[in-house]
């Protein structure tokens, strides 16, 4: 059995997108940030990034983790990959073309997308308001603006980045572009980007995890 570790309010949520989308069996073991807590280490801390069984899997104590039998995976992109593999299907695939254009999109949105919108994501909802930077958010935009349309180009053909089909390529990057959306004007110049996330967000499988995320601790 597939075993998915983290917390859903973390980058854990691309992995359980995933297994829902594709039908895939998982358990999903609740595994909580270190930084949320006031003490990790404290003898009734819960299961967290700290803890010493959670290091064996993944000494960068950072989630989320996967497990399939002997397969330890972190890096959530890359978990998203192997269960592509594993699941086949429409999400998935077995075609060796096709799973290297998932990989060159997922590492698009690593490097061109994620670090930057995460700045948005940052500057303008987690970080205390004393803290926050408007100016990083609008350097942030101006950096999306060019990936964003080399994505909106992509998507003018089927409405999907790959295969003609929703896949793991859309799950990969919508959850890096997700980050952008408290600043919507990141997304103006790309409209097809805008109407290809909405449809993103109106899918089942989103509306059941974004359920089970509301009922997870704060
Ligand atoms: N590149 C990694 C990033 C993983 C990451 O930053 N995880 C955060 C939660 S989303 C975490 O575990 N933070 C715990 C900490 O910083 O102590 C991935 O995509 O999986």
């Amino acid at each position: 059995m597939i075993k998915i570790y983290g917390v859903l309010r973390s980058r854990t949520l691309r992995n359980v997108w995933f297994c829902e989308e594709a039908g895939l069996p998982y358990e999903h073991v609740p595994v909580i940030q270190a930084f949320r807590l006031k003490d990790p280490h404290a003898p009734d801390a819960p299961f967290n990034t700290r803890s010493p069984d959670f290091l064996k899997l993944n000494p960068a104590a950072l989630i989320p983790v996967m497990t399939d039998g002997d397969v330890v995976l972190a890096e959530s992109l890359a978990i998203n990959l192997y269960l592509s593999r594993k699941a086949g299907g429409p999400v998935g695939t077995d075609d060796l073309a096709e799973s290297a254009r998932f990989a060159q999109w997922s590492f698009f949105a690593a490097t061109e997308i994620e670090p930057h919108s995460i700045q948005i994501l940052y500057n303008r909802v987690q970080l205390p308001a004393d803290q926050r930077s408007e100016a990083r958010v609008q350097e942030a935009v101006a950096a999306l603006k060019r990936p964003l349309s080399i994505l909106d180009a992509a998507l003018e053909e089927s409405g999907h980045p790959v295969g003609g089909r929703f896949t793991v390529a859309d799950i990969n990057l919508a959850e890096t572009i997700r980050y952008s959306l408290p600043a919507p004007e990141a997304l103006d110049g790309a409209p097809r980007v805008k109407q290809w996330i909405a449809a993103c967000h109106a899918r089942p499988a989103w509306k059941k995890i974004m359920a089970l995320r509301e009922a997870e601790p704060a």
